[in-house]
C-alpha cells in the first residue's frame, strides 16, 4: 500500500528537526521519490554497477539504507559469488520496515540488516560500498572520518557510490538548481507550505557541501578515480574508486 507524504501539508506551529521517526520511514518511498530528483536513476544504476564491480568472496555496504532501496538493487544485480550485504542505518522505524521489505523477496545473497550508527560501523573486505543521501546527515568533520574508514575498508578495486545534494559557490548557479528543485517539487504536488517547512526541517540537519569539496575530499582519503556520474538539479552521485 501506497502511504503518501503529507507530513508538511498543514501549518507547524513549532518547527523542531527533521527526524527518521517511523512517521517518516511510513512515507519514505513517495516522500524520496518526489523530493529527490534521479533518485529512481540512481538506484537503478546502483545495480549496473555492483554487476561490474561486486568481487567473489566480498562484502558490500549500504550505509544509511532506509528501506532498503540500494541494498535491493545491489542484490538483484550480485553476479559474483559469495557475496554478503550489510545494511547499516540507526532509525529504528526505518529498519524494522527494511527487515519487512526484503524479506519480501527471496535471493541467495546474505544480507544483514542492522540498526546502528553509521559512524560506528567496521568496514572491511569490502568491493563496494553506497551512501545514499546520507554523508550529508553527518557533521563535516564526521564526513571526513567515515570517508577514511571507508577507503582503508575497500578492498583494491573497490568503489564508493556517494549521492549527496550539492551547494554551488557561484549564486547564481545555486540559486537556479535550488529553484529547479523546488519546481520539481511543486510538480510533484507539494504546496508551498510543504516545501517551506521541510525547508525549515532540514536547515539545521542537512548542510550540503559543494561538488569541489567531495572531489577534495575524496581524493585526500586517497580515491585515484573520482567522478560525478550523474546530476539533475542539485542533487546528484559520484564514484571513487580505490586503485
Ligand atoms: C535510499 N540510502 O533509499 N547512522 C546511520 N544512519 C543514518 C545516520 C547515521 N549517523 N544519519 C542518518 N542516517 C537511502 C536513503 S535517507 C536520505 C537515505 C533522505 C540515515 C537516516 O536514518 C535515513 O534513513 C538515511 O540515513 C538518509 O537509497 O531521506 O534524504
Amino acid at each position: 500500500m501506497t502511504h503518501f507524504d503529507t507530513l508538511f501539508s498543514t501549518p507547524i506551529e513549532k518547527m523542531g528537526d527533521f527526524t527518521f521517526d517511523a512517521n517518516v520511514a511510513e512515507v519514505f518511498p513517495d516522500m524520496i521519490q518526489r523530493s529527490v530528483p534521479g533518485y529512481n536513476n540512481i538506484i537503478s544504476a546502483i545495480g549496473l554497477l555492483t554487476e561490474r564491480f561486486a568481487t567473489n568472496d566480498s562484502t558490500l555496504y549500504d550505509l544509511g539504507c532506509s528501506l532498503g532501496a540500494a541494498t535491493l538493487s545491489m542484490r538483484r544485480h550480485i553476479k559474483a559469488k559469495n557475496c554478503k550485504i550489510i545494511a547499516v542505518d540507526n532509525s529504528s522505524a526505518m529498519i524494522e520496515r527494511c527487515k519487512l521489505h526484503l524479506s519480501a523477496y527471496r535471493s541467495e545473497t546474505d544480507v544483514h540488516i542492522i540498526e546502528k550508527d553509521i559512524r560506528h560501523v567496521c568496514i572491511e573486505n569490502a568491493s563496494m560500498v553506497v551512501l545514499n543521501f546520507t554523508l550529508q546527515f553527518l557533521s563535516p568533520e564526521d564526513r571526513t572520518v567515515l570517508l577514511q574508514k571507508i577507503y582503508d575498508g575497500l578492498k583494491p578495486g573497490g568503489i564508493l557510490i556517494l549521492s549527496e545534494k550539492y551547494k554551488f559557490e557561484d549564486p547564481v548557479t545555486n540559486t537556479l538548481l535550488i529553484d529547479l528543485h523546488h519546481d520539481f517539487k511543486r510538480a510533484n504536488g507539494y504546496s508551498e507550505l510543504e516545501i517551506s517547512q521541510k525547508r525549515s526541517a532540514l536547515e539545521n540537519v542537512m548542510k550540503p557541501d559543494s561538488l569541489e569539496c567531495h572531489c577534495a575530499r575524496l581524493r585526500e582519503c586517497g580515491f585515484s578515480h573520482v567522478s560525478l556520474w550523474f546530476q539533475c538539479f542539485n542533487f546528484g552521485s559520484m564514484f571513487a574508486i580505490k586503485e
